[in-house]
């Protein structure tokens, strides 16, 4: 397993769940100075940063870029992939089309959280269920060709109402003609909707392609009242061997938040 940090350069999102947030350079030197193995990226678009230079701090910090989020494409546009506008979710197709081509410069794949949107009011579900098919089978066509995975990721049921647990997750996986989609196991939402986390783990585990390292209060592991030890027992019992990443709060400040999350890793996986 291995490690790594989030870093947001999206000043819209000035309160969510990022460790670093400002100069990317510094965040990299950080992370790469603490011994972390990659660095997660939020970034406002796929040009917001320019993937080059990305790639040039990857090499001179050595450390890698794990995933980027698309999350902005809501936060920032207002799009999703679920809006009832067809021309909307074409433009949400667009952004995190980018974003796959800006995170595979980095082979690194691109994650699909709030970009799902919700089921709106006055559509049934599963017509809702259906634009998001569409879209993620063209998205992982996308991946597929840039050689990227494609990382889904259920929310807990303040953030969507399309699927919360694993069990409904995986469900609709199955009913697409995709390969390379991947679910994101993150403990914070896990620890609001999953009957046992270890639990969750051990069955599906052979959809996790990427972990996101949160306490129940989403700050850095060890800070909240989530039993890591089982659910490190059941990653490491399914062999998981992709990235442990921390998507917290910068509390109480950004550095003590990466310098826990490093210990908690190192406690945990080495
Ligand atoms: C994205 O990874 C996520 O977990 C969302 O809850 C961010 O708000
Ligand atoms: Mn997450």
């Amino acid at each position: 397993m291995k490690s790594a940090i989030t870093i947001a350069l999206v000043p819209q999102i000035k309160s969510g769940p990022w460790v670093f947030w400002k100069n990317l350079e510094d965040s990299m030197a950080k992370a790469a100075a603490l011994g972390f193995d990659a660095v997660e990226l939020f970034t406002a678009s796929a040009t917001a940063v320019d993937a080059r230079l990305l790639q040039q701090l990857s090499e001179s910090y050595r450390i890698r870029v794990c995933a980027v989020g698309t999350g902005a494409g809501k936060v920032v546009q207002g799009l999703t992939l679920t809006d009832p506008d067809a021309g909307v979710r074409a433009r949400a197709i667009d952004f995190i089309s980018e974003m796959i081509g800006f995170g595979a410069a980095s082979t690194a794949p691109a994650i699909i959280g709030s970009m799902q949107g919700n089921v709106p009011q006055g559509t049934e579900r599963a017509v809702a269920l259906q634009w998001l098919s569409e879209g993620i089978s063209i998205l992982s066509d996308v991946a597929q060709k840039k050689g990227v995975q494609l990382i889904y990721e259920p929310l807990n049921r303040y953030e969507t109402n399309i699927f919360n647990c694993f069990v409904d997750a995986v469900a609709w996986l199955k009913t697409l003609d995709t390969t390379n989609v991947q679910l994101l196991a993150d403990l914070f939402h896990m620890n609001i909707e999953e009957d046992s986390i270890p639990g969750t783990i051990y069955q599906y585990g052979s959809y996790i392609g990427h972990v996101h390292f949160a306490d129940s209060n989403r700050r850095a592991i060890g800070m909240g009242h989530t039993h890591m030890n089982d659910i490190a027992k059941a990653l490491q019992s399914i062999a998981y061997s992709g990235y442990i990443s921390a998507e917290v709060f910068p509390w109480p400040n950004s550095d003590a938040a990466a310098r826990q999350t490093i210990n908690a890793f190192n406690t945990w996986f080495k």
